[in-house]
């Protein structure tokens, strides 16, 4: 098990428990009073008042008769007598989510500059595989743990409802950020018969400022080593040489020029590399899918048939890697124009696992005298589950329709 907090790894059996300081004890009745979480603050930052520190008590589980340590789905608390649920990462002492232990986790870590579009984005997506997505794949998404139900509801309430767009992520110094943490529940076609497969989905948004430098990005150390995959998103307005071929327009301002992609890049590799996950020639296994955002803002640089501008058909429940594929090729030769194809080479003799995609999460720009709202008819994505659905498609997770399957001849990747 990996916390999804600190990235911890433990064996399940190992976590500790949080009584919930419930009454109805055996031992008097007297229910445990709250503690000092000293690790858990410590580990969540200077943005807990001291009132929340205050916090049930963790314990470790006696030992059983066997003389291995508890690891059941419930233990008594030895204060109070009452049995408890809550399992607690025992590095930073974060509840964890009831069914996380259970599952097989997928960590998704998302980068990119400032204002890339990383917390629209994550909105959005997460939307896309609850309704239209989920939908082609039989799939369900449910929020995990009472933290990411509650934001879960704020995002989508934001963005969908009301029309906002995200604010702009704090930075870890302020505070830490929580993951938000999805169960994905897909269809298992077996030998075995039907069932569902779920998987837990970790997303991780960083704060652009977290990532602007290698020291900045340091601290998301923990959480870039543990990802199985990870979302670059570039930001094609903050592209000197996008700007400059872009008609004026009317629409909403250019945003400012933050970190180029290529140095998130390479940070990126770095501190992956120093994870262990350099392989062969040096280049990094984590498989990196890299977005370009906004393709919305893009529509006069396009061809009428460019695939940037539909969805993926996601038929009979797969991944169109034919599809998948004229993206990574019309946004290679884009990129081409934008920069000689530098981004691409160096990410090519970093990365052992690359796709490139195109991704709108709002299909049109935002009103240009409010920038901070999503368009009136409300976001219109396109492409966006593109990325997601490659990385899990490489972990087996979904089926993904392979090129020249239908011709007879053998798959590629
Ligand atoms: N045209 C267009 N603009 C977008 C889209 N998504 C986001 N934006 C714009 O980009 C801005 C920043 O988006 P965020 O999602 O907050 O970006 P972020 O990467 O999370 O930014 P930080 O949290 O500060 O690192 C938004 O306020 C929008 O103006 C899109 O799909 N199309
Ligand atoms: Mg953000
Ligand atoms: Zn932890
Ligand atoms: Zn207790």
């Amino acid at each position: 098990m990996i916390c999804p907090y600190c990235f911890d790894r433990a064996a399940a059996r190992q976590l500790p428990y949080r009584c919930l300081m419930k009454a109805a004890g055996v031992r008097g009745g007297q229910p445990c009073e709250a503690e000092r979480d000293d690790i858990w603050a410590e580990f969540m930052g200077p943005s807990v008042p001291p009132a929340l520190r205050m916090r049930g008590p963790v314990f470790t589980a006696p030992r059983g008769l066997a003389g291995l340590r508890g690891g059941g789905p419930r233990a008594a608390c030895p204060g109070c007598g009452v049995p408890t649920p809550v399992r607690v990462c025992r590095r930073c002492h974060n509840d964890l989510p009831s069914d996380y232990c259970d599952q097989d986790s997928r960590i998704i870590a998302l980068v990119g500059a400032k204002a890339s579009g990383k917390s629209t984005y994550v909105s959005v997506l997460v939307n896309e595989l609850r309704n239209r997505v989920g939908r082609a794949y039989g799939a369900s998404l449910a929020a995990m743990g009472s933290d990411t139900q509650r934001r879960d509801r704020e995002l989508a309430e934001d963005l969908y409802d009301r029309l906002r767009l995200p604010d702009a992520t704090r930075p870890t110094a302020m505070g830490f950020n929580d993951p938000l943490l999805y169960r994905l529940s897909l269809p298992r076609r077996g030998r075995l018969g039907e069932g569902s497969r779920h998987t837990a989905l970790v997303f991780f948004d960083a704060a652009g400022e977290d990532l602007k430098s290698a020291e900045a990005m340091d601290r998301y150390t923990h959480y870039l080593g543990a990802a199985d995959g990870v979302i670059l998103l570039v930001d094609p307005l903050q592209l000197g040489s996008v700007r400059d071929r872009l008609p004026p327009g009317d629409g909403p301002p250019l945003p400012a020029v933050e970190t180029p992609p290529q140095q998130i890049a390479a940070d990126l590799a770095a501190q992956l590399r120093a994870h262990g996950r350099g392989g062969s020639r040096g280049q990094v296994s984590t498989p990196i899918a890299v977005a370009v955002t906004k393709t919305d803002a893009l529509r006069p640089l396009l061809g009428p048939h460019s695939p940037l501008l539909r969805n993926a058909p996601h038929q009979g429940a797969s991944f169109d890697e034919v599809g998948r594929l004229a993206v990574h090729e019309e946004m290679r030769s884009l990129m081409d124009g934008w920069d000689s194809g530098a981004l691409y080479r160096q990410l090519e003799r970093d990365f052992a696992k690359l796709s490139l995609f195109g991704v709108s999460a709002l299909g049109a720009p935002p009103p240009s005298h409010a920038p901070a709202d999503a368009p009136k008819s409300g976001p219109q994505p396109l492409r966006a589950e593109d990325p997601l659905l490659w990385l899990l498609g490489l972990r087996g997770l979904i089926p993904m329709q392979r090129p020249g399957k239908h011709a007879g001849k053998g798959a590629r990747s």
